[in-house]
């Protein structure tokens, strides 16, 4: 095998919740009046909710307080937790649920590295409590993508050293991450354009030949 761990970011690659976490940017942004496009939220995947919330209130007219900041996180982040209520079993794809079972089939170890502090109930969502072998998350980390925290987190969880790694990702931020921690990374949608990635994923069961290698 070539690798005995596989580190998957959990918004945009196990499953996806960018669109909420879109519509609730919008929500908030819309409140104060900030104009907000597709193309802030890009930048908003992988890092963490407060350099989110950077990013919207790049185009505020006016500055906020950092309990101001705090409170328009909080407000987002309702919105966000509202629409998770809606995920069940069924926003797990059939393709990503049998390339996991597949891959610990092979006896990867398998982890998730998200940047998410939601990552728990979202886990629950899609009925994925309690299978990975290690969870490090926004909980855990005091660095967001681009920084390797949240992955090195992981590996070390897993007991591996990250050259015996795959993180996978779709965020420009996490393939940073990736690369700044030593691993090697595979991209999926939004991050297959990214340079530096060793993989650029046609479809999540490629994972299956290339931890093969
Ligand atoms: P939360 P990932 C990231 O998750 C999201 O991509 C990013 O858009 C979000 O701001 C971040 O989690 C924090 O999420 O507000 O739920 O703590 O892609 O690293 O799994
Ligand atoms: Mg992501």
């Amino acid at each position: 095998m070539k690798y005995r761990g596989i580190i998957f970011d959990l918004d945009g690659v196990l499953c996806s919740t960018d669109e909420y976490h879109y519509r609730a940017w919008l929500a908030l942004a819309q409140k104060l009046g900030i104009p907000f496009s597709r193309e802030d939220n890009a930048r908003q995947r992988g890092v963490s909710r407060m350099e989110s919330l950077e990013i919207l209130l790049e185009k505020s007219p006016r500055s906020y307080t950092d309990a101001e900041k705090q409170e328009l996180a909080d407000y987002k982040n309702r919105l966000y937790v509202q629409s998770l209520q809606n995920m069940t079993e069924a926003d797990l794809s059939e393709e990503v649920r049998s390339t996991l079972k597949q891959l610990r089939k092979k006896g990867i170890l398998l982890a998730v590295g998200s940047s998410s502090k939601n990552t728990p109930l979202i886990l629950r969502r899609i009925g994925l409590a309690g299978f990975f072998d290690a969870v490090s998350d926004g909980n855990g980390i005091t660095h967001s993508k681009p920084h390797p925290e949240v992955f090195l987190k992981a590996a070390a969880m897993l007991g591996l050293a990250p050259q015996d790694c795959l993180v996978v990702e779709d965020a420009y931020s996490g393939i940073e991450a990736g690369v700044a921690g030593g691993f090697d990374t595979a991209a999926v949608g939004f991050a297959r354009s990214h340079p530096k990635a060793d993989y650029a994923l046609t479809c999540f069961a490629d994972l299956l030949q290339i931890a093969e290698g």
